[in-house]
C-alpha cells in the first residue's frame, strides 16, 4: 500500500525536501510545518519550500520562519525524497519552483479529486478532509514523533480545509484527528481567531467595496461578486484580504454557485466557485483549465471582464439546466 510505502521512505531517508503550494492556506503550511516538524524531531534534516507569499494570519504558528521561498539543490547535498503537498497539479508550486524538480523520488501527497498524479509515488485521498489529516496518519506510520506544534499545524490544516468544520469534508475522522490535537494542547479559540476571524480594517473596508458588485443570475442559483485591482488600492488592501469573500455570495439563500471574480493583471481573471448543494465545481472549473474539489474550485482566465464573465455565466447555466433542481 502506498501509505505504508511512503512511510518506509520517511523512516529509511535522512534528509527530504518538502514544498507546498504558492499562495499557500492553512493546508499548505500547515501540512508542511507538520511533517518537517516530525522529521526534524527524530533527528533528520529537512528543507522547507513555499514560494510564498504567506499570510499574516499564519505568522504567529512555530517554525513559520524557516520556510523558504528560492532555492537551488545543485548547491546542497543530495535528497532522499522530494515530497509535493497540497498540489492538484505540479504548476500550483509557483514559477520559480522547477529547479527542485531534479530531486527523486518525487512524492504527491494531496487530497484534490483531478490531481493530475504527477508524482513517481501518489498518496492521493479525496477522502481525506486535508492535506494535514494525510501526513496525520504518515506520521503515526512511521512512528514520528508527535508535538504541541506539530498538533497545532495539524489542527491549522485540518480545520481551514474544512471551513472551521463545516463543509461536507467535515468527516468523522476529520473531528477524531482535530480532538486528539486538541488533547495535545491545541487552543480551537486561540487558532480560530487567529486562522479565521481576525480581519483587519483594510480586509474589512475591501469586503464593502466588492459587495456593492453583487450580481444574481440564472433566476437567483448564481451570485457573483468582482474585485478589481483598483478597489485592492482604495482599501490599501492586499491579496489575502480577499480570502473566503467568495463565501459571501454562496450564503444567500437559493444560491448554488457562488463566484468571486479578481483581476489579478490587465484582462486576466482568476475564477473562485464555490457550490451549497449539487453543482461539482471543480468539474465547471476544469472546463476552463482549473481544478480543485466538488464544492470549491478555482481557474484563471485571460479576456475583457464582460466577455470572460459571459463565458463562464454561459457554461453554468448549462451545468445548472442538467441538474434536476
Ligand atoms: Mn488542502
Amino acid at each position: 500500500m502506498i501509505l505504508n510505502d511512503i512511510a518506509d521512505i520517511l523512516k529509511r531517508g535522512k534528509r527530504f525536501f518538502l514544498a507546498s503550494h504558492k499562495d499557500p492556506d492553512g493546508d499548505a503550511i500547515g501540512s508542511l510545518l507538520a511533517l518537517g516538524e516530525a522529521l526534524t524531531l527524530s533527528g533528520k534534516e529537512v528543507v522547507l519550500f513555499n514560494e510564498g507569499p504567506i499570510p499574516d494570519s499564519m505568522s504567529f504558528l512555530v517554525g513559520i520562519e524557516n520556510i523558504v521561498n528560492s532555492f537551488n539543490p545543485k548547491s546542497e547535498p543530495e535528497f532522499d525524497a522530494l515530497f509535493i503537498l497540497d498540489c492538484g497539479k505540479l504548476e500550483r508550486l509557483g514559477g520559480n519552483s522547477f529547479r527542485i524538480f531534479d530531486i527523486k523520488p518525487l512524492i504527491n501527497i494531496d487530497h484534490h479529486e483531478s490531481n493530475s498524479q504527477f508524482g513517481d509515488l501518489n498518496l492521493v485521498d479525496a477522502n481525506s478532509s486535508s492535506v494535514g489529516e494525510i501526513i496525520y496518519r504518515l506520521i503515526k506510520l512511521a512512528n514520528l514523533p508527535m508535538s504541541e506544534n506539530i498538533a497545532e499545524n495539524i489542527f491549522v490544516a485540518i480545520q481551514t480545509d474544512t471551513g472551521s468544520f463545516r463543509y461536507g469534508n467535515t468527516t468523522k475522522e476529520a473531528f477524531a484527528i482535530a480532538g486528539e490535537m486538541v488533547g495535545w494542547g491545541v487552543s480551537p479559540w486561540k487558532i480560530s481567531r487567529k486562522v479565521m476571524d481576525e480581519y483587519s480594517l483594510k480586509k474589512l473596508r475591501l469586503l464593502e467595496l466588492t459587495l456593492k458588485t453583487l450580481e444574481i443570475c440564472h433566476a437567483g442559483k448564481v451570485g457573483l461578486i468582482t474585485i478589481t485591482q483598483q478597489m485592492f488600492s482604495k482599501a490599501k488592501a492586499d491579496n489575502f484580504d480577499s480570502e473566503r469573500f467568495v463565501d459571501y455570495p454562496r450564503f444567500i439563500s437559493g444560491v448554488e454557485i457562488g463566484v468571486l471574480i479578481k483581476e489579478l493583471g490587465k484582462d486576466y481573471y482568476k475564477f473562485s466557485l464555490r457550490s451549497n448543494d449539487w453543482v461539482n465545481v471543480a468539474d465547471l472549473a476544469f472546463h476552463f483549465g482549473g481544478g480543485g474539489h466538488p464544492r470549491a474550485a478555482a481557474f484563471t482566465k485571460h479576456g475583457v471582464l464582460d466577455s470572460v464573465k459571459q463565458e463562464f455565466l454561459d457554461k453554468a447555466h448549462e451545468v445548472l439546466g442538467n441538474g434536476n433542481s
